[in-house]
This record gives structure tokens, C-alpha cells and sequence, in this order.
């Protein structure tokens, strides 16, 4: 089967660079860097999910530019993006399976067939001596969608186990979870397009201009002259091209959105007639916004009542109101209920599914759209729930697998499967495409994890991440362009991801490595049905029949490219031309047509029983910790530059994007602060929580509230201070708020 793949890699690209023309009058440039033909393919870091033209030589990729057709980003890329294939080529790249011997601790280099042999006896043995909970994986945002497919589907429906949880719970389940309760399913309303057409843009604990660089030139694209207001303890790059900066104090949201809710009611600014038709719990939200006060509501956001009158101006009639959330919402302890108080307040205003509108979640990784429908990890494939016994009919003909083989309730959550792991009951954990060592939340839990587990096998495009280093068992995997699938943006559009390389030495695609797994454990019938990624997607698609996100008129992956992706809902019998931009037309040309994306909710109904959407609402909580005497600063952390990726495996590869990024950690501090307890700007600072401590370069700045710190989440040593407390609902980690003190660092830089 690996040889298989080798000369499938050497085939059709091969053939059809064989029939591009050559000679590009080039002069003295070596023939293996003169590109001989160009290819499409979509942008493996974010959701906004660039197109991309790869232009290829002989040898494969040589270059890219940003795709001028692709309808999401016009011809434009970020820094991370232009710089996609230069991080494939590094030295720390796995190019062969590693086992660590047990008695010296060393890693050794072994071949696939015992490196399978080993995962696949391994796991055996522990389900049938400690039983289906005893193992669990932890998957991603960051791979195509049929990957994370099959994985689910080997996992539980192959190997019979029934825990597994991903990185998407780090950054978007509180999404998901919002949008379920509130509509009846995981379906962001918005396009594109709506960034253009507003009235007024709310962003709230979102800063596009860093995290998602492309969406902010479509905020900029805007011709409506729009009001833009930026709710952030920090004043960002986004607060500071915005017209209003609304400095709340971190975690104070919920309140301040029900102050709003209540004004806007009190004044009359609800669109009566969409509230009756199309929304349940209405005259409750009503009587428990009555109860929230604007002096309490100011006092806790500590933000002038100016701010509050224009958050609430905003939503006055006859405007197009489009909010805009992300982690800042997400990362909470009460995070569901905040992002549905942005659902509520667009609900009660009417403004969904018009151009301008929508409570619009972004979305972090490029493909955490797919994993919230396909990874068959807190959710049964195809946007079903486990405990719904029609659902897993459904799923038990669509894939031709026995119901029995369905568990019949969900999995534990990320933090209770590594609380299970610290009390023993979790033996083994299956790590792919992410990085938990240095991104779960709160003190040392990874390494602690790490010491109590039997077995530990990490899948990555590198050997040398922080949680690679730990593994027992390390897989290398094929990386972004060295493979394909499809993924899908926040917008809701699919797209393909092409292989536009050869990967490093022996390293796999995801896909094949599950597959071979899927063999070497005697579940090759199951495997067998998805033998390729279009296979998969085939087999996605039937999943997807009847379904809200249903995209059974995609023929194939061909199809997707020629249209310049295809948004979902796009069920049979949808036809392609003059629905999207980008669309292939007529004459069978591909050409971008703006402002034509597709929205949901047009027609006011939902995917509740009752086709309302729920009016949903809980009284505000104080966070897990807050600062007291000693720890008496609010720390909140986030994306520190538009050209460092989370943990850095990727982005510290290329030259350029180190170039751009800051060379050390640095403290973001107000001026006031730092004054008061005697700290040099410039200088070292310990920084310090409950869990533990840092050193970091102080930068005093008014762009921090007083009270507030910031450390970018780039450094594996930040979470080591975050406090791990959890949405009650999403059990998403709230990253975003922990006491800490600051003081003098040594007077040495370290
Ligand atoms: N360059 C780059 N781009 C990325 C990523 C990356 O690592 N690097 N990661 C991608 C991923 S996976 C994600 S999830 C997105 C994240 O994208 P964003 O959510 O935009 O990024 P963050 O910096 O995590 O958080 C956004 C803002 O929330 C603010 N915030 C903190 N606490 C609060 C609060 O209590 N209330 C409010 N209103 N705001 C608060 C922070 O100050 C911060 O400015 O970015 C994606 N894009
Ligand atoms: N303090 C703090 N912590 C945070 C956050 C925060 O705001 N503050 N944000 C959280 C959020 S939103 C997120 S999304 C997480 C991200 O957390 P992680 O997922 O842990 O971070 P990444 O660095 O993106 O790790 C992805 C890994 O996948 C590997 N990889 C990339 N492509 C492939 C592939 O195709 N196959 C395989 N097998 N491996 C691949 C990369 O080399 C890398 O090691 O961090 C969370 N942690
Ligand atoms: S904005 Fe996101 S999808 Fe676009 S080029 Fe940058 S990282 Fe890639
Ligand atoms: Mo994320």
C-alpha cells in the first residue's frame, strides 16, 4: 500500500507536467526551479481559507501567489500564506517512524510495518484487558476533512473505542455549541460579503487584523462608510482601525450585552414581527434583561456610559448590523451564554439572513468546520448526536456498518479525558496535528498526562514539537500540499486542498496512516470503503443527504475547484453557475463575480423543531479566578502577530516569518502599572501566577487597561500561568482570564 502511494504520487502529476510547456525563456535558472504549469489549491493555516495558485516545476512546487479568481480573498494572501511552502523544507521534518526504547529512553528509527503493528497490538490489548474507555485521541482543526472522517470512523466504529476530542475545543465549541441551542444546528448564517455590506460591524473579542488578516481587507472593501466597534480589554491593531474602541475589562461581556439587550427592548428598536414569527422565549429574555442595570453593567466593564449608548445606537432601526465574535468570546467561563447574548441581541433586531447581518462566529483553523461535522468525536458524523437512535440508523446504512458498532454517547470532553488519563482509567492517548504540551490550559496537565500514560503516540509533520519529544511512539505525517482533501472556511465553503508535493523520506499522509492502521487492526472492510480521500468524501456527501448542511450536489473534487469552492448548504440539483462568485458559467470558464455568496436563515426559519430560534440567556458568574491582594493583575493572551501560527512548528521554519515576528516573549503592560511597582519599560519582568512563572520583556503601553497584562500564546511557558476553568456548556478552556502578579526579572537578560 505505501509503494502504492509513492506511484500514485509519480502518476497524473507527473503526466501532467510531462505535457506543460517547457522553455519559459528563463536564461540561467536551473530547470528544476522553472515552474511548467500552475495549480489551485486553498491555504492550510486559517479559516478564512485563501485560494492559492502553486506553480509548479518538474520536481513539484516551487512558488505560489494568491489567487486572484478564488472569491474569498480577491487575490490576496497573509504573510503565513505566501510563505506556505517554505516551511515543508526543514531539517525537524519526520521522515521515519520512531519508538522510544524504554529501558535507555532514547528514540530509535523503526519501519512503518512495526510502527503499525506495534500502535495496532497495543490498542488491542488495552480495550480487551481494560475495556472501550481505555483509550482516547486527541485530533484537530488543521487537516482535511475526509482525514478527520476516517479517523473517527476507524476510532470508534473500526477499533471500537469511545473517547476522542480534538484542539476544535479549544477554540470553537463554544460556537457550535451556541449556534446548536440557538438554531437547531452548527450553522454560522454569514458570508463574506456581509463583512461589505454592513451598516455596522460589532467585533467582539476578535482581532481580524492580526488572526485573520484577508477578512479585515474584506471589512475594508466596505463602500457603506460603516460604523465599526471593537469590544476588547486591549486597543489591538483591529480597536485602533476601528471608529469606536470599546475598552471593556475582560470577562465583563455577558453584562454588558444584556445592558444592551435591555435598552434596545426599552426603546422600541425590536423587529416585532420576526421576533413572533421566528424566534421562541422571547417575553423571558425581556423580564431577565429588565433585571440588568446600566450602572452595574458599566461598573463591571468599567467603560464610559458613552460607549454603552453607542453599542446600543448601533442597533438602531434601519441600519444592516452585522457582530463578530471569536476567541475572546469563546475562551470564557460563561462563553455560550455571551456569544448567544450576540445571537439574542441580532435575533430581537431582525438582523439575520439579510446582506450586512448575522451573530457571525469566525472560525480559527482552516478545516475546524469540517471537525465539528465529520470528526465523529463530541458529535456522530454528518452533524448527528450519538444518543439519537434515528441517527445512528442513519449513519449504520449510509456506511454499511452494524448499529452495535455506534456508541450511544458522546465522548468525554478534552479536560475529562485528560482528568481520566491523570486518574489511570485513560492509558493511552493518540495525539494528531496538534500540539497539547504547550497549548492546553493551566500549569503542567500535558506533562503530568505524559507521566501517568502507558502509551503515547504523537502523529505530526515535525518530530520536534513539544509534545512529539514525550511520545513513545512518533509518526511522521505528510504535511499541508503534500496531500489532498477538502476543507471548509468560516463562510461555510468547501474547498480543495491539492498535493503539490512529495512529503519527506517515508512521511504519510494522515489518510494513509489511518488507513493503514485501519488494516493492521482487521478493520480493513471499513478502510477498504474509503480508499481514497475522494472516496471519503464521496462517502461524506452521503452523509450529508437531507442534512442541514447538505452538499449532495457536489459532484466531485473537480467540480469544488472549477466553482472556486461551494458554500452549504448545496444539496442535489443546485446548480453552480450564478449562485457564487467564482462559479464556472456557461461557457465553462471560471470568472469571480462578487457580492453573490450565500447566507442562511433568508426565508426566517430554523432548524429547531418549531423552526424558531431559541432566545437564550443565564445570569452573569465572576470567573474562575479573579485578582486579589497578592496575584493582582488580569492576565489575557492571544495571537501576538499576523506571521506566528500557535506553537511555531510551521511558521519558526520560514526565515521571512521570523523576520516579522518578535524574538522573545514579550509582557504587554499600561504605562500606570508598570510606573507603580517600579518597572523599567524595555527590562526583563517576572511574571507569575498560582501555577507557576515567566520571564518576559516588558512593553508598557496605553493600549492596556490598567489592571489588565497580555502575553502572546506563542510561547510554549504562557500556559503554564493560564488557569484552567471551563464553559459549563462547551467545556471550551477559558484561556483569556487568570490572576498574576508582575515584578522585577533578573537584571541579566536570561
Ligand atoms: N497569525 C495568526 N492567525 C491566526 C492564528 C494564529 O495562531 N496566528 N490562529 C487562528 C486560530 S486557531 C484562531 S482560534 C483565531 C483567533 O483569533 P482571535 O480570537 O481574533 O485572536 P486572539 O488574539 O486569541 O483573541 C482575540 C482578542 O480577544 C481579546 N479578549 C481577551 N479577553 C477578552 C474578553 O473578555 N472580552 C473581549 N471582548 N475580548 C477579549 C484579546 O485581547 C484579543 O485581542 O486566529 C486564527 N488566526
Ligand atoms: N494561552 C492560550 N492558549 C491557547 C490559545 C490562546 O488563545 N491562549 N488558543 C487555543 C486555540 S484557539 C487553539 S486552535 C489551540 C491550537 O493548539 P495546537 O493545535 O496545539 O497548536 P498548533 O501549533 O497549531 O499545533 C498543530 C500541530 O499539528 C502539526 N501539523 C500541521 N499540519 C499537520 C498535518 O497535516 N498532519 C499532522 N499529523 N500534523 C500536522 C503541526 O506541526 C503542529 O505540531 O491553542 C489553544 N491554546
Ligand atoms: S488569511 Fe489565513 S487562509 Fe489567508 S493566507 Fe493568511 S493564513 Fe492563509
Ligand atoms: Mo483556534
Amino acid at each position: 500500500m505505501i509503494e502504492n502511494f509513492f506511484r500514485s504520487f509519480d502518476g497524473p502529476l507527473t503526466r501532467r507536467l510531462a505535457r506543460a510547456p517547457g522553455g519559459l525563456g528563463l536564461g540561467q535558472v536551473p530547470s528544476d526551479l522553472v515552474p511548467v504549469s500552475t495549480t489551485t489549491t486553498v491555504c492550510g493555516y486559517c479559516s478564512t481559507g485563501c485560494g492559492l495558485n502553486v506553480h509548479l516545476g518538474r520536481e513539484g512546487a516551487i512558488d505560489l501567489t494568491p489567487d486572484p479568481a478564488y472569491p474569498v480573498n480577491l487575490g490576496v494572501a497573509c504573510p503565513k500564506g505566501w510563505e506556505a511552502l517554505s516551511v515543508l523544507d526543514s531539517p525537524d521534518r519526520g521522515t521515519v517512524p520512531l519508538l522510544r526504547d524504554r529501558r535507555t529512553g532514547e528514540r530509535r528509527e523503526i519501519g512503518w510495518a512495526q510502527a503499525l503493528g506495534t500502535m495496532a497490538r497495543a490498542f488491542a490489548d488495552l480495550k480487551s484487558v481494560h475495556g472501550p474507555e481505555s483509550a482516547a485521541f486527541l485530533s484537530t482543526g488543521q487537516i482535511p476533512t475526509e482525514e478527520m472522517f476516517l479517523l473517527g470512523a476507524l476510532w470508534k466504529f473500526g477499533l471500537g473505542f469511545v473517547h476522542a476530542d480534538s484542539n476544535t475545543r479549544q477554540c470553537m465549541a463554544t460556537a457550535h455549541v451556541a449556534y446548536k441551542q440557538s438554531f437547531g444546528y452548527d450553522a454560522p448564517p454569514f458570508c463574506y460579503e456581509d463583512f461589505e455590506e454592513s451598516d455596522v460591524l460589532v467585533f467582539v473579542g476578535a482581532n481580524p487584523c492580526i488572526a485573520h488578516p484577508i477578512l479585515w481587507e474584506r471589512v475594508m472593501r466596505n463602500r457603506r462608510s460603516p460604523e465599526i466597534l471593537v469590544l476588547d480589554p486591549r486597543r489591538t491593531e483591529t480597536a485602533q482601525s476601528a471608529t469606536r474602541h470599546v475598552r471593556i475589562a475582560p470577562k465583563s461581556d455577558l453584562v454588558l450585552l444584556y445592558a444592551v439587550l435591555r435598552n434596545v427592548i426599552e426603546r422600541g428598536w425590536v423587529d416585532r414581527a420576526f421576533v413572533e414569527a421566528s424566534t421562541s422565549g422571547f417575553d423571558g429574555l425581556r423580564g431577565f434583561v429588565a433585571t440588568i442595570s446600566d450602572e452595574s453593567a458599566l461598573s463591571q466593564a468599567k467603560i464610559p456610559a458613552e460607549d454603552l449608548e453607542a453599542l446600543v445606537q448601533a442597533f438602531r432601526p434601519g441600519r444592516r448590523v452585522s457582530c463578530w465574535w471569536t476567541m475572546g468570546v469563546n475562551q470564557s467561563h460563561e462563553a455560550v451564554r455571551t456569544a448567544q447574548a450576540l445571537v439574542d441581541l441580532c435575533l430581537v433586531t431582525g438582523n439575520i439572513g439579510k446582506p450586512g447581518t448575522g451573530p457571525n462566529s469566525i472560525t480559527g483553523q482552516m478545516n475546524a468546520m469540517g471537525s465539528r461535522l465529520y470528526s465523529n468525536t463530541s458529535g456522530l458524523v454528518g452533524g448527528r448526536d450519538f444518543a439519537n437512535p434515528a441517527h445512528r440508523q442513519e449513519v449504520s446504512e449510509i456506511m454499511g456498518i452494524p448499529e452495535s458498532s455506534i456508541p450511544v454517547a458522546p465522548s468525554l470532553a478534552y479536560d475529562q479525558i485528560l482528568d481520566a488519563a491523570l486518574e489511570g482509567r485513560i492509558k493511552a492517548l493518540w495525539v494528531v496535528a496538534t500540539n497539547p504540551e504547550h497549548t492546553w490550559i493551566g500549569s503542567d496537565t500535558f506533562r503530568k498526562v505524559r507521566e501517568k500514560l502507558d502509551f503515547l503516540v504523537v502523529q505530526d509533520m515535525y518530530h520536534s514539537t513539544e509534545t512529539a519529544e514525550v511520545a513513545d511512539l512518533y509518526l511522521p505525517a505528510a504535511g499541508w500540499g503534500e496531500k489532498e482533501g477538502t476543507q471548509i472556511n468560516s463562510e461555510r465553503r468547501i474547498g480543495v486542498s491539492k498535493r503539490v508535493k512529495r512529503p519527506p523520506g517515508q512521511a504519510l499522509p494522515d489518510f494513509e496512516i489511518f488507513r493503514l492502521l485501519g488494516v493492521a487492526s482487521g478493520c480493513g472492510d471499513l478502510v477498504e470503503r474509503m480508499s481514497s480521500p475522494e472516496q471519503a468524501f464521496h462517502l461524506m456527501r452521503e452523509l450529508s443527504r437531507g442534512r442541514p448542511h447538505d452538499f449532495t450536489g457536489i459532484r466531485d473534487y473537480a467540480q469544488i475547484d472549477a466553482s472556486g469552492g461551494i458554500q452549504w448548504p448545496f444539496p442535489e440539483g443546485s446548480i453552480t453557475d450564478g449562485i457564487r462568485p467564482g462559479a464556472q458559467n456557461a461557457a465553462g470558464s471560471r470568472e469571480s463575480r462578487q457580492g453573490s455568496g450565500r447566507r442562511l436563515f433568508e426565508d426566517g426559519r430554523f432548524f429547531t423543531p418549531d423552526g424558531k430560534a431559541r432566545l437564550l440567556y443565564d445570569p452573569p458568574r465572576p470567573p474562575g479566578e479573579s485578582p486579589d491582594a497578592l496575584y493582582d493583575l488580569v492576565l489575557t493572551t492571544g495571537r501576538g502577530s499576523s506571521s506566528q501560527w500557535h506553537t511555531g512548528t510551521r511558521t519558526e521554519k520560514s526565515a521571512i516569518l521570523q523576520a516579522m515576528s518578535p524574538r522573545e516573549l514579550f509582557l504587554e503592560m499600561n504605562p500606570d502599572d508598570a510606573a507603580s511597582r517600579g518597572l523599567e519599560p524595555g527590562s526583563m519582568v517576572e511574571v507569575a501566577s498560582r501555577r507557576g512563572s515567566l520571564t518576559a520583556r516588558l512593553v508598557s503601553t496605553p493600549n492596556m487597561a490598567e489592571g489588565v497584562v497580555f502575553l502572546p500564546m506563542h510561547d510554549r511557558r504562557v500556559n503554564v500561568l493560564t488557569f484552567p476553568s471551563f464553559d459549563p456548556h462547551s467545556r471550551e478552556p477559558s484561556y483569556k482570564h487568570a490572576a498574576v502578579k508582575v515584578g522585577k526579572g533578573p537584571t541579566k537578560d536570561p
